[in-house]
């Protein structure tokens, strides 16, 4: 897979270049959060050193203030929770209706709002990020740099009426002045288990990441009306430190356009091209970063229908590098037309 860098990066790397040394971003955390998916059967504590973890499925929560429980059924990798290790030591404490865990560097945080109590999704989701707005700007850790969401029937409701396209009001508006260079990266995916709880968490750093687009695909804040009146506000890519990227839910979707409709294997083709060229592009500011995946990646795959597992895995062992480690799990992807996306952590080992 090769990509080619579009002269605007180029550009960029060559000013890069100028301000700093080679094209070291020195403004950026110097580490990032250490993920890994560990294996930890249901009754397991959670180790000190962890800043965070997630559960999936229908297991019973960890017990622990600094973990979240995301009802979607793991397809291959059952028993495994993503944890994000600790620098330092971890303060944990609650805001309201957030709860949070800090280390030296970064900062973890949940909030979990019942749309019943909002009248819907769209206010659900408002409230949910103007909470997360004010949380963040009085936070020794102003900087959101990725999000992860969750909730039931994300496709349900017709045209802009869909639930995602609702929840991209919310978030919008509870954004409020946000500008679409630091919109976080970000993931939004389907339930399907009648509970009405919008889940949201979080990664947010003392410094500020670095924001980045994707050559192959317009960016999602430009999107055209066609696919909801207020565009999605996230950014395709973050990286938070010269190490560590984490990418984006990355679909089949080229420009702004869903592919493959009618196969999911040309579908995961499609991400994992995508993904190639969101490394090389990543690569032009952060040189340090590998090339592929490897032993520091780690991927989420969300799989709309339980039947396109075996498919998937297939492709996945055929094309990917070794040493990655993946889950899959079963989720619904903001558009109908769309079998299947990855969201990926991309660092050095
Ligand atoms: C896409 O590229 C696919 O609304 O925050 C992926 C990742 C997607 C994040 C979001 C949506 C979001 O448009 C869907």
């Amino acid at each position: 897979m090769i990509a080619t860098a579009n002269s605007q990066q180029l550009h960029m790397t060559k000013s890069a270049t100028a301000a700093h040394d080679g094209s070291s971003k020195s403004f950026l955390n110097p580490i990032g959060p250490r993920t890994s998916y560990i294996r930890m059967p249901p009754g397991s504590e959670l180790p000190a050193n962890v800043l965070f973890a997630v559960s999936f499925g229908d297991r019973p929560p960890l017990s622990s203030q600094r973990a979240i429980r995301v009802n979607l059924e793991t397809l291959s990798g059952a028993d495994f929770v993503e944890v994000w290790y600790a620098s330092g030591d971890v303060v944990s404490g609650v805001d309201g209706a957030i709860r949070f865990a800090a280390d030296d560097h970064f900062l973890s945080a949940v909030i979990e709002v019942d749309e019943r109590e909002h009248g819907g999704i769209l206010a659900a989701t408002a409230f949910a990020y103007r909470a997360i707005s004010r949380f963040q700007a009085n936070s020794r850790f102003p900087h959101l740099l990725r999000t992860w969401n969750y909730f039931d029937a994300i496709n349900h409701g017709a045209g802009d009426s869909e639930r995602y396209r609702e929840f991209c009001s919310g978030r919008a508006a509870g954004f409020d002045g946000k500008s679409q260079g630091q919109f976080p990266a970000a993931t939004v995916i389907g339930r399907r288990d009648g509970d009405p709880r919008l889940q949201v968490y979080w990664l947010a750093g003392q410094r500020a990441g670095l924001a980045l687009e994707n050559p192959r695909q317009l960016s999602a804040y430009h999107y055209p009306k066609r696919y909801g009146q207020t565009p999605p506000s996230f950014s395709r890519a973050m990286l938070v430190a010269p190490h560590s990227l984490m990418i984006s839910g990355t679909a089949s979707i080229v420009g702004h356009a869903s592919q493959h409709a009618d196969s999911v294997a040309a579908q995961v083709d499609e991400i994992l091209t995508n993904l190639d060229s969101l490394l090389q592009s990543a690569r032009a500011q952060a040189p340090a970063l590998p090339a592929i995946f490897g032993r520091g990646s780690l991927i989420k795959v969300y799989l709309r229908n339980r039947m396109d597992l075996q498919t998937v895995e297939d492709r996945l062992r055929a094309l990917l590098p070794d040493g990655v480690s993946w889950l899959v799990l079963h989720g619904d992807v903001c558009r109908a037309d769309l079998l299947v996306e990855f969201d990926c952590v991309h660092s050095t080992v």
